[in-house]
């Protein structure tokens, strides 16, 4: 059996996304900006897909919701812009962030500081999430920009967006969110939050990969990140990804049209796989199930080192992660379990299992029986798991 529990790195495209998708690989795939009929008959598919994002967001008619390659480029459009916009030729100087966002805004913010811009990294507390009054704290009236994720990637854990957004709006300062690991597990309103820029991925919910987009609310100016052709009324040129536009739009309105049964079923069968990993002697899993996307399990197992866990559970068919893929290459401990203040040894520990809408319950039975097995063979062989003498096979 092969059962993919790493959601949070990429998902399955919905077969029904990938059926939109097709025709504009092989049939109309002339470019959109061109005068013949190949150009101009995807037309209504792309404007179709745009309101299905517009809807999705909840964004208003005047704001805009430009297509990208990817989240990452649209963190760093919104990153090197404030400072292009704002204090290159503006009178600021500061960006605020969090210790636990994703490389694509902690590597850029390192970036800028080598520019000159002074970065404030809020720490986060047990729970992974930052405290607001860490926030009030950090704001001065050189603020440019606050820049905090919704649901963080490796432990799913929501930060307190409503309380962000009005603190940036009591002080003035632009708001940014990386809502990456939020669309399409729990309603994201963009209206509601009342929020400047947020970025947002396909194949984290289901739709192709290579294609992304930025929320602009519209009384923001941004100067572009890619200059070139007038593609996107000129936000953001480049030749229109036509079939990744479709299937985001796509797989934007089935997330939002399954958001229940991520609530209900994606959660249950979530909740069965840590109830059953937290019946393992010392285990523990980072924050509260209520303040956590309704998919994603962070948990330390310890005296086993997570890359060992990954490599016993891969053996079992099992895909899991030690935390964002992006970083995994090197045998680092968890940056993020570092960030709410693990021990070093702990650290090592984490491992990451996201579920999906695909995923079933006799997916979710077998890991259960292949993780316990995988705690077992590799705590026998663990040099820093003393065991308690009543530790026994038979309380896993
Ligand atoms: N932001 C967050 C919060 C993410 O989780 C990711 C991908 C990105 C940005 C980058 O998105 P992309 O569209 O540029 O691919 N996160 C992960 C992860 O957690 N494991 O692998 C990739």
């Amino acid at each position: 059996m092969r059962v993919y529990l790493d959601n949070n790195a990429t998902t399955i495209v919905d077969p029904n996304v990938f059926a939109e998708m097709e025709p504009y690989f092989v049939q109309s795939y002339g470019n959109p900006n061109s005068l013949h009929q190949f150009g101009s008959e995807s037309h209504p598919a792309l404007r179709k897909a745009m309101d299905q994002l517009y809807k999705g967001l909840n964004a208003s008619d005047n704001d805009d919701i430009v297509v990208t390659s990817c989240a990452t480029e649209s963190n760093n459009w919104v990153l090197k812009s404030i400072y292009y916009d704002h204090i290159l030729n503006g009178e600021k100087d500061h960006i605020i962030t969090s210790e636990v966002e994703h490389p694509a805004i902690i590597s850029t913010c390192k970036f800028l500081e080598k520019l000159g811009v002074n970065v404030t990294y809020l720490p986060v507390n047990e729970k992974g999430i930052i405290e607001t009054s860490t926030l009030k704290d950090a704001i001065t009236d050189k603020t440019a920009l606050v820049s905090i994720m919704w649901a963080n990637n490796e432990t799913g854990m929501l930060f307190p967006m409503k309380e962000i957004s009005q603190i940036c709006r009591e002080n003035g300062i632009l708001f940014h969110s990386d809502a990456v690991q939020a669309v399409g597990k729990i309603p994201v309103d963009v209206q509601e939050l009342d929020i400047d820029f947020l970025s947002f991925s396909a194949h984290k919910f289901h739709g192709p990969k290579g294609v992304g987009g930025l929320y602009i609310k519209n009384s923001q100016a941004l100067s572009p990140f890619f200059h070139g052709g007038e593609h996107m009324g000129g936000r953001r040129s480049g030749t229109l990804n036509v079939p990744g536009i479709v299937g985001m739009g796509k797989a934007m309105e089935l997330a939002v049209e399954n958001l229940d049964f991520e609530k209900n079923n994606v959660r249950r069968l979530r909740d069965k796989l840590e109830d059953a990993i937290l019946k393992i002697d010392d285990v523990f899993v980072v924050g509260t199930r209520e303040e956590r996307t309704p998919n994603t399990i962070l948990v330390s197992v310890k005296g086993i080192e997570g890359e060992a866990m990954l490599w016993d559970l891969n053996k079992s068919g099992i895909a899991a992660s030690t935390g964002s893929a992006c970083a995994s290459e090197d045998l680092e401990s968890n940056p993020v379990m570092e960030a709410i203040g693990a021990e070093a040894d702990l650290a090592h520990t984490a491992l990451r299992l996201s579920l999906s809408r695909f995923t079933t319950e006799e997916e979710v039975d077998y890991a259960v029986l292949a993780l316990r097995k995988a705690v077992i063979r590799l705590r026998s062989i663990s040099s820093t798991f003393a065991h308690t003498p009543d530790w026994h096979e038979s309380k896993l």
